[in-house]
Order: C-alpha cells, then structure tokens, then sequence
C-alpha cells in the first residue's frame, strides 16, 4: 500500500521547518509544484520547482484569491490512481497526479486575535488552502496530506528513502487534515457569528435557530476531581447502590445544601428536589413555589408572597402534591409553614426559613426533610451519563431569544391584554420545567392543568386538560386559561383540544411545517396565538 513520493503540491503560509522537506525533495528528485511564495522560498533553498502558474496556465489573479483553485490542481490530486479510469483520463487530459500536498492554511485565529480590520480579517479566510487538503485528505487512497509542521521530519523521511506512506499512515494524515479544517472553519464561524449577527429583516422566530458552540465551554477533557459526599441509604429503588459527589466548582450548588431537619436525603429526593428548586428560580425575581413528584412539577405559582405561592401551587393538583418535593425561592414564612403542615411532604428547600417556621416544621413534621441552599443555582453546564460516554451540554435557563416576550409573533386573534399577557410569560416559564411533551395550562400566574412526559402532544394536551377540569372538585379551569407548549404542534390536533377546552390564548415554539393549519384552527376560534421561536424541550 506504499506509494513513493514523485510530485508533490506545497503550499504554505508560514515557511519555518520546510528547509528539511526541500532538502528531502532535491535528494529524491521530487517533483515540486507550488504557489507564489513558497516556490520562491523553494527555490532559495535549491529545490527545482515548478509555479502553479506553469501547471494551471492561468496566472496567480485577485490579490492571490485565485492561485491553485484550477482543475489543472484539482484533478492532480483528487484522481484515485487506483482506479484505472482516474488514471485513464488524467492522462488524456495531460494532467499529472500528486502523491503528496503539504498546506499551511493562511493563519486567520492570528489575524483576528491581532486586531485586523474587517477587510484584512476576510481576506485571511483561506479559500484553495482548505480545498485542497480537503481532497488530498479523501483521496488518500493515493495522495498523502500534510498539514501539520511537527510532522515535515516525517515526510522527509519518507520522501528520501522512496518508500512513500502505508495507507495506514495516510489515513491517519487525512484524519488530521479533516480535524484541522473543521477547527479552522470552526473559528472563522465564531468570528461571523460575533460579527454578523442575524438582522431584524430576517424573521426571529424560527425554531430551528441554533446557538453557534462555544467550544471553549468544552475542555478536551474533564479533570475536574467530584469528591463523595456520602454514600445513600440506595439509589432510585432498594435494590440499587448509590451516593452523593460534590462539584468543587460549585460549593454553593444544590447538593450542598444544609439540612435542619428530617431523615436522610435519599436519591429519589434529591433528583426531586434539585428539579423543584431549578424551577423556582427561573421565576426570580418572583417569589414562586413549586410542588414536584418524579421530576415533573404538579404544580408551580407565583405569589405575592410564598404562602400564597404555596397555596396556589398546590390547588393545582392536590392529590398528586400528596408525598412531593416543594422549593420557594424566598424565605419561608410562618403563615408557609402552617399550609404546608397538613399535606404529608418528603423534601421542602428555600433559601431560608423565619425562625418560628422552622420550629414549627422541625417540631410538628419530624420526617420532613428540611433544606436550606442560600444561593440560586448557579450550574451554567449539565452532565448525563449514557453507557460508555458522557453528554455536556449547557443549561437551559430562560435566556433564549424566545424566552423574551418582545420576540414573540403574534400569528393569530388579538394581541393579549396585559393579564392575559403576564398569563402566557407565566406558563412560557413554568413549561420549561416539565418533562417533554409538556401542555401547561395556567391562570393567574399559577398552573391549573399539567400534561407531562407523554410520547404525543395529542395526550399531552389531553391530560393537561382533563386535570384542570377534574382535579378542582369538577370545576372547569381550563375555560379561560392559557397554554403553553414546550414544542411545536407538528399537527393541528393539539392545539384543536386545548381550543375546544376553552383556552383562550396559547404560546408555543412554531416551526411546523403544519404551522399554517395550527394557526388556522386558533384563527377559526379566534384564540390569541404567538410563537416564540424558541423551543424547551427537557427529557
Ligand atoms: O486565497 S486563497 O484561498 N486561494 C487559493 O487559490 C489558494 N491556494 C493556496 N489561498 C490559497 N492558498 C493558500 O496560500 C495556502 O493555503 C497557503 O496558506 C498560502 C500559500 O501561498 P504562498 O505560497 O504564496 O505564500
């Protein structure tokens, strides 16, 4: 699988190291083809090499723009001359094959990190550089790509005992050749995005709007050190073993929490509490309660103050409340404490407790686990195991362009009005906390009817309905309410039942291809509709 080197293509911004190729090549008697600058540094060094010009016959144009992106180039190294019909047909078209493409790209990170107009900056995106180490790179089959200067010993290596590469050693060039230009694509995209945002003639409100990846958020590798906190009595069930790291980065997170009263903390609690409290805060400043049984919220209020946020969270769903999870994010009250004292709870956090609150709780509710975690949460990245790997990603918090209500178009009825309005910013807000596909249907800033975790929308808005109407003694809370969906209707049906159910504003992503025929059927009934653009999605 060896292929001597006999031509080679060398094109590169910065000449230090080439001196070992040159000798290589003058000793080989390598043929040489090159661009402008390097021919000449080439020729200082006593390489007999030839101009791309020579080979192209078309003359280096556009300010260097236009140098090797020809077919007289092109063909020479994307010709699999394995393949007897490649070579068949360079030879017809008098073209000869490289066996070797060494391209220092122009050096466009250095460029923007030196403070370089736009003009200059643009000018350094390399253009032919790329192209061509992207085709030595897929036909390795019988080119060797080299663009990385730690590696020139190597080649000279190779070049001068005539041996050429394996194809192993190929492949393992393009491979860092592919690497190489996906991060060199990968910073110029940074600086466009910073650069060239999106303007306001383009409509905001796409669903599939993704934020560019800022790579500096994920290290090539996680050294961080989790300490153990504890090991759990067990894990999600009995039979499971289980126990508790703490991040050193985040002393005042969550499951650092203080704990003044009640048994240990199991598993099943704390993912619980950990999810009830994140709720709460995308509220602040607000003061909000949220009341959560398996990860999913069965009721979540804003109040004017917590013992109302309590009351109103748990109306929402009374008999599910019954064994929950309840996070304020404001210092629970006295008046808190005695609504809470009735309803059988595993797990209550807040930022702090009035102290005859907390006697009360410590006194009266010897089994409830009582926390108190000072400080919002503040982890900006999220971690999920899965066999054999690890998924960061960064945190959902309300900070999307969507999440704003000024972004949000209306597509169909009358603009809210401002209780309408501060409904809808509501149940935007508190879908975010519930398992996909997530239905919420709120009114006066508390939830009334929740469809969680289903595996359709359909059943989603179905059950969100049903609990508004059967779960307050069989009044019907869905009449007059609002709703919020975590994603787009991909059909008309949802929304259909949330319209019949009486709902008379809803807030969604958009982003359908149905679009049209979901925001036909709110236009029909005449129920406000805006979309947001942005979607929360959360498994
Ligand atoms: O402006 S380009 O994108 N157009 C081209 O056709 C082209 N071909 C090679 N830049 C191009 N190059 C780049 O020129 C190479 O990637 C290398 O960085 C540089 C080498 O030019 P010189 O040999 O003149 O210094």
């Amino acid at each position: 699988t060896n292929r001597p080197i006999r031509r080679a293509l060398v094109s590169v911004f910065h000449k230090e190291g080439i001196e070992v190729l040159a000798k290589a090549f003058i000793e080989a008697g390598t043929e040489v083809v090159s661009t402008g600058s390097t021919a000449h540094r080439l020729a200082e060094l006593g390489v007999p090499v030839i101009e791309v010009s020579e080979v192209t016959g078309f003359p280096e144009s556009l300010d260097g723009r236009v140098k090797t992106l020809d077919p007289h180039i092109h063909a020479g190294i994307l010709a699999d001359m394995t393949n007897p019909d490649h070579a068949a047909q360079l030879e017809q078209l008098g073209i000869k094959p490289f066996d070797l493409v060494v391209v220092n790209l122009y050096p466009f990170a250095d460029t923007v990190r030196s403070g370089a107009d736009e003009a200059a900056t643009i000018e350094k995106i390399d253009i032919g550089g790329p192209s061509m180490v992207r085709g030595a790179a897929k036909n390795n089959a019988t080119v060797a790509i080299v663009t990385d200067p730690a590696d020139y010993a190597l080649v000279a290596a190779r070049v001068a005992d005539g041996t050429g590469f394996s194809l192993e050693e190929r492949r393992w060039l393009a491979a860092k050749a592919f690497a190489h230009t996906a991060a060199y694509d990968a910073t110029i995209n940074e600086w466009t995005a910073k650069h060239w945002p999106k303007p306001a003639s383009v409509d905001t409100a796409q669903a599939d709007d993704v934020t560019p990846v800022d790579e500096a958020k994920f290290p090539a590798t996680f050294t961080r050190t989790w300490d153990r906190a504890h090991v759990l009595r067990y894990g999600e069930n009995p039979h499971q073993q289980a126990a508790l790291y703490l991040d050193p980065l985040n002393q005042h997170g969550f499951a650092h929490a203080e704990q003044l009263g009640g048994k240990p903390m199991s598993y099943n609690n704390y993912v619980d509490a950990d999810a009830a409290w994140r709720a709460v805060w995308d509220f602040a400043p607000q003061i909000a309660v949220a009341v959560v049984k398996h990860n999913n919220p069965c009721g979540l209020a804003v109040g004017g103050t917590v013992a109302e946020a309590h009351r109103k969270a748990h109306a929402c769903d009374p008999m599910s409340a019954y064994g929950g999870v309840i996070a304020a994010n404001s210092t629970v009250t006295l008046e808190m404490a005695e609504g809470v004292r009735p309803i059988f709870t595993e797990v209550i956090v807040a930022p702090d407790y009035e102290p005859e609150a907390l006697e009360l709780l410590q006194t009266k509710k010897k089994n409830l686990r009582i926390l108190k975690v000072t400080e919002p949460p503040k982890a900006k990245t999220q971690f999920r195991a899965i066999d054999g790997g690890l998924l960061v990603q960064s945190t959902d918090l309300i900070d999307a362009t969507g999440d704003d209500p000024n972004a949000w178009k209306l597509v169909s009825g009358e603009p809210a009005d401002a209780e309408t309005l501060k409904d809808l910013e509501f149940a935007w807000r508190a879908v975010r906390c519930v398992k996909s596909n997530a239905i919420l249907l709120a009114h006066d800033s508390a939830t009334v009817g929740i469809g969680m975790g289903q595996v359709n929308r359909v059943d989603s808005c179905n059950l969100a309905v049903e609990r508004a109407n059967t779960l307050a003694d069989g009044a019907d809370r869905a009449t007059g309410s609002v709703a919020a969906s975590d994603a787009f209707f991909p059909f008309a049906d949802g929304a259909e039942i949330l319209i019949n159910a009486g709902v008379k504003a809803i807030v969604q992503p958009g982003g359908s291809i149905r679009d049209e025929e979901v925001f036909e059927a709110a236009r029909k009934a005449g129920v406000t509709m805006y979309v947001t653009g942005t979607r929360h999605f959360f498994h």
